[in-house]
């Protein structure tokens, strides 16, 4: 019997990635996630650059399977200035992706920032440096260092309270790091800021609440799934990271409910989701079995990996099969639903540990090789135990 199964993938950031194509390739990935980061925001990537980045991947043995991301620019988020000309840049985009053959296309729809941490580097118990969320640490930074303004108004008194001893704890440099951590840029966020741009940043927002957000996002799939359904291709919206409104910033892609909206207003199959357990699995009122197999027609890339959450709304990325997440149950619902579906959806092992030799070398946060691979190893290794006791 031939089942269906994940197609292994790894993201890469282009050229200067200091992990190589090869690596990956050694890995046992067919698939090569990738984005042309050299092209700002907002503007079209040519045919000519596409091809480029294709043939270097084909010519290391591999595909460009994924492009993650298309950044949208925060104009069509927030409908100002030139956000018209964004959108025809973006349709421009996909239809030269789907020339190249390039069919699946990620996104995220988070005000600002993209994916946050407050710690780049916390040692667990076996001595591998993780990502981490420190809920006091973050507050810190919105009231002591950013000094947002009523930024109290969004937490508890324990909160404050909390927060305040934690900053008082912490010397310059830790004051400094943290607020590089948040702000400066995580990799593939393509976005760096300082404080007082951040700050000007921030208000581009005000009076765009979570329901004005969200129409903003519909009235963005109106325009651009049309041409996705024209050329084939599938966009894919990455949910937000932490799946919460942070820093009075609204966020529309963290739950169940999100996603329906999304997918009720916009029905079309191109209208997709790349299911990321780390993210939503944040939220322990998301049951990520379930929301698999709610959205299984709609799922057409996975990033896979698990957090561990504490009573202080803190986490940490764990090792893949360990955490909060229930891996065996969800990857079990993948299965079915490629079986259904009759194809391979390409997933990449989400972040990993630096670990061994590369706790010594410089590394993109989250994306050392031996972590990732140490999680894909992992994860092809549950799913094949669950294909060969298949039953279906
Ligand atoms: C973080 C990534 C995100 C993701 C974007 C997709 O590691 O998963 O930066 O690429 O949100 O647009």
């Amino acid at each position: 019997m031939k089942y269906f199964k994940m197609e292994q993938s790894m993201r890469w950031y282009g050229p200067n990635d200091p992990v190589s194509l090869s690596d990956i390739r050694q890995a046992g990935c067919s698939g090569v996630v990738t984005a042309l980061h050299h092209i700002s925001n907002g503007n079209i990537w040519t045919v000519e650059e596409i091809q480029k980045r294709k043939s270097i991947i084909e010519s290391a043995g591999m595909n460009w399977n994924v492009v993650e991301s298309v950044p949208v620019h925060e104009a069509i988020k927030t409908q100002t200035g030139n956000y018209k000309q964004y959108l025809e840049n973006y349709k421009t985009t996909i239809r030269n992706l789907a020339a190249c053959g390039i069919h699946i296309v990620t996104y995220n729809f988070m005000p600002i920032l993209d994916w946050t941490r407050t710690d780049l580097a916390f040692t667990v118990e076996d001595g591998s440096k993780a990502l981490r969320f420190e809920k006091a640490a973050f507050i810190a930074f919105d009231l002591f260092i950013l000094k947002r303004k009523n930024a109290e108004s969004d937490y508890t008194d324990q909160e404050i309270e909390l927060a305040e001893k934690r900053f008082e704890a912490m010397n310059t440099d830790e004051k400094n790091q943290l607020q590089r951590n948040i702000i400066a840029g995580l990799p593939g966020s393509e976005e760096s800021f300082t404080i007082a741009e951040f700050q000007a940043a921030l208000d581009t927002y005000l009076g765009i609440d979570e329901a004005k957000l969200r129409q903003h996002l519909i009235d963005f799939l109106q325009e651009v799934i049309p041409v996705a359904d024209e050329c084939g291709v599938k966009l894919v919206i990455h949910p937000d990271d932490p799946p919460y409104s942070i820093l009075g910033l609204p966020r529309v892609v963290s739950t169940a409910a999100d996603l329906e909206a999304l997918f009720t207003a916009v029905p079309s199959l191109n209208n997709g989701l790349c299911f990321c357990t780390g993210s939503f699995g944040v939220r322990p009122d998301n049951d990520l079995p379930k929301m698999v197999s709610q959205f299984a027609n709609r799922i057409n890339f996975l990033h896979l990996r698990s957090t561990k959450r504490n009573e202080f709304g803190d986490f940490y990325e764990d090792n893949h099969l360990e955490g909060d997440v229930d891996m065996y149950a969800v990857i079990s619902e993948i299965f079915k639903a490629m079986q259904q579906r009759k194809i391979n959806i390409p997933m990449r092992p989400d972040h990993g540990h630096q670990m061994l030799d590369d706790l010594n070398k410089k590394t993109n946060p989250g994306y050392s090789a031996i972590g990732r691979l140490r999680g894909l190893a992992e994860l092809r290794g549950l799913e094949m135990g669950i294909m060969r006791s298949a039953n279906i």
